[in-house]
């Protein structure tokens, strides 16, 4: 394992950070796939949706945390920061911790420009205002809203297929491919370390060109669950490579693990509510745990 360093303080020595989370929730997992990236130690807590004082998000001990009585957040007791909002939350991880741009903007052989930076920022703006919350909303239309509105539903629908359709131009710009070179292969610094993990596959891709960066972390936990959204993927060949690609990363395959772990040991009963964005995660949760009857 690496142990980057802020110039003061060696990654394997921090205290683990706290990561407030939901267990099948996309935005917490954008986070602790980031942690697992950045080989940062963390430990979730997971809360449920509601407003139960002790366990829910909006409930009293949370919403001390964060007003905004959402995950993800994070308590960072190595500095004292408290963080909320996953693009808030992503950008600081990088400042405090990324030192050898794990998950910056790179440009395979050259120090990266202003333009791969602004490509980076454009396109986390985009997953953070757009993907995201339509996505939601298409879930929320899809399954949850009483009396059905088929209308908002197609509305979303559609603009979650606008994007994905402009996510697949951007893999064939981007060639669909990263560097290829393994995590800590790279140079590192500004100089565009490697951070795709494909090896032996001989495969790599990422959003941006040059490897797998925080976009790629923002992006895939809201592409994965594309099934519960009600979207085909037989259109987007390239997205539908990208998720695979994603899915088969030992950092991402790592945080999906310790929320599963977090879930059975710490809440159980949360993957019995009603509000779950990944049914395939549940079943991987029912099926990995001694409460499968109880959370049938
Ligand atoms: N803009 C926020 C969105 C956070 C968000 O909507 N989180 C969802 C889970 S993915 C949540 O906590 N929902 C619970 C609720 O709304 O009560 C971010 O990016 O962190």
């Amino acid at each position: 394992m690496s142990t980057p360093t802020d110039g003061n303080v060696t990654v394997s020595h921090l205290q683990p950070i706290i990561l407030h989370a939901h267990p099948t929730s996309p935005n917490p997992h954008k986070i602790a796939i980031a942690l697992e990236y950045l080989r940062v130690p963390y430990t979730v807590r997971l809360w449920q949706f509601g407003d139960d004082a002790r366990r829910g998000v909006k409930g009293e001990d949370f919403l001390r945390i964060t007003p905004n009585g959402r995950v993800p957040a994070i308590e960072d007791s190595n500095t004292g920061v408290v963080a909320w909002e996953s693009g808030a939350i992503m950008n600081y991880l990088k400042r405090q911790y990324d030192t050898t741009n794990v998950l910056g903007p790179k440009s395979k052989g050259k120090e990266f420009s202003e333009q791969d930076r602004v490509d980076l920022e454009t396109w986390e703006y985009l997953l953070l205002t757009t993907l995201a919350p339509m996505t939601g909303q298409a879930v929320w239309f899809r399954h949850y809203h009483v009396p059905r509105n088929e209308d908002a539903l197609d509305r979303y629908t559609k603009q979650v297929y606008h994007y994905l359709g402009v996510l697949e131009g951007q893999l064939g710009r981007s060639g669909g491919r990263g560097t290829g070179e393994g995590r800590g292969e790279g140079t590192g610094g500004v100089t565009g370390g490697g951070t795709d993990t494909g090896k032996g596959t001989g495969m790599s891709m990422s959003i941006l060109p040059g490897g797998i960066s925080s976009v790629d972390c923002h992006f895939f936990p809201w592409v994965r669950p594309f099934e519960y959204v009600g979207i085909s993927l037989d259109g987007f060949p390239l997205v539908s490579k990208w998720c695979g690609f994603m899915a088969e990363q030992q950092e991402v395959k790592d945080a999906y693990q310790k929320m599963l772990d977090a879930t059975a040991l710490q809440d159980p009963a949360a993957t019995s509510r009603g509000l779950q964005p990944d049914e395939e995660l549940l079943r991987e949760v029912q099926s990995r745990t001694p409460w499968r009857g109880a959370v049938a």
